[in-house]
């Protein structure tokens, strides 16, 4: 069993010496474990630091490319050299690295397929009120886009096996964290949570400047995450809203005409085809978004195939033997039809 920690780093100079000092080199279950540094274009000295303190693997984007990117490198770069399992965390040593033992265990006993750091964020005491209510509501919206009961959506505190990063393909820029729990929660992967407390705080957040920005883009990963799995459901509700709104003008109009009023009712009868030509370009586009994710499950199947040519089997060796999972099977036991 090999783990590789992967660090996602911006200017993160002043911090990442205390991560990567607190992160276990020896786990139980856990043959070896290796650290990958992801420098994101950094302009201070944060690649030097990774060097000194003996990382195993520095990442060097030559531009800014964002947190996603960074960790879909960084995905691809463990995976390419072998990782069973791939933990995350965070440069500014917001989480606590000495955890990484119990983050791993539950995909170690084949409990889970990926295990989120709980930050408990209603006990945090440097969040505001309005900020843990934020973070409930994240949670939320992103439990019900992804049928999951998970407490900390947005924690980067993470451990994913090889299965899941096999099966999870983030595509969107912005909040790999959402996208990743709503692709797994629709695969039907096992999700586990670990509580944690956080270390205190070391600086403001640089993925957002402002919580209202990170609402905004939150909401839009979320959306976009969620119309990727179920665009029909989407578009049959819009289609019977502008439906049934569009046809009120029309049964008021029928009912007036047997009543004798045959008078001037323009207004209402465009305002009602206005609807009704709403409802009809939903329906196509619903059927068009379904077509798109009949082939979005195809090409996901290949990618996963294609995981598995370039590395390796999804699972090691000895388990796979006993159990191989495909695409299709989802969890070896019991898991319901996944896309
Ligand atoms: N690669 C990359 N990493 C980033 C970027 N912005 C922040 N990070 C890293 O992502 C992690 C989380 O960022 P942070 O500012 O702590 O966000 P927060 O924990 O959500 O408040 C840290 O390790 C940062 O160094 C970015 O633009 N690109
Ligand atoms: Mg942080």
């Amino acid at each position: 069993m090999k783990l590789i920690v992967q660090i996602p780093c911006l200017n993160e100079e002043a911090t990442l010496a205390s991560v990567l000092s607190t992160i276990p080199r020896t786990i139980a279950g856990i043959d070896e474990v290796e650290i990958l540094v992801i420098d994101d274009g950094s302009d201070d000295r944060t690649i030097d630091v990774a060097r000194e303190h003996g990382v195993h693997h520095v990442i060097a984007h030559t531009r800014r490319m964002g947190l996603a990117r960074s960790f879909r490198d960084g995905v691809d770069f463990a995976l390419s050299h072998g990782a069973d399992i791939v933990v995350n965390t965070d440069g500014d040593n917001q989480y606590p690295q000495e955890r990484i033992a119990d983050l791993v265990k539950p995909i170690l006993n084949g409990l889970a397929d990926i295990v989120i750091g709980d930050r408990q964020t209603h006990t945090i005491s440097h969040f505001s009120v309005f900020k843990k209510a934020m973070q409930r509501l994240g949670s939320w919206v992103v439990n019900l886009a992804a049928g999951t009961e998970l407490p900390d959506a947005a924690s980067g505190f993470r451990a994913y096996s090889r299965y899941s990063l096999y099966r999870l393909n983030v595509v969107t820029q912005f909040s790999y964290t959402m996208e990743t729990i709503i692709q797994a929660g629709n695969k039907s992967l096992a999700i586990a949570s670990v509580e944690i407390d956080t270390n205190p705080k070391t600086r403001e957040s640089r993925l957002f400047s402002n919580m209202f920005e990170h609402m905004l883009r939150s909401g839009q990963a979320i959306v976009r995450s969620y119309l990727m799995f179920k665009p029909w459901a989407v578009f049959t509700v819009l289609t019977t809203v502008f439906g049934v709104v569009g046809l009120v003008p029309f049964v008021r109009y029928a009912i007036l005409l047997s009543l004798g009023d045959a008078g001037n009712h323009f207004q209402s009868l465009i305002l009602g085809a206005l609807f009704i030509i709403g409802a009809g370009l939903s329906l196509a586009l619903g059927v068009l978004s379904d077509l798109a994710k009949t082939n979005r499950i195809l090409g996901e199947d290949q990618l996963y195939r294609l995981k598995e040519q370039q590395y390796g089997p999804a699972q090691p060796a000895a388990t796979a033997a006993a159990a191989p999972r495909t695409p299709d099977q989802g969890r070896p036991q019991g898991s319901s039809r996944s896309d």
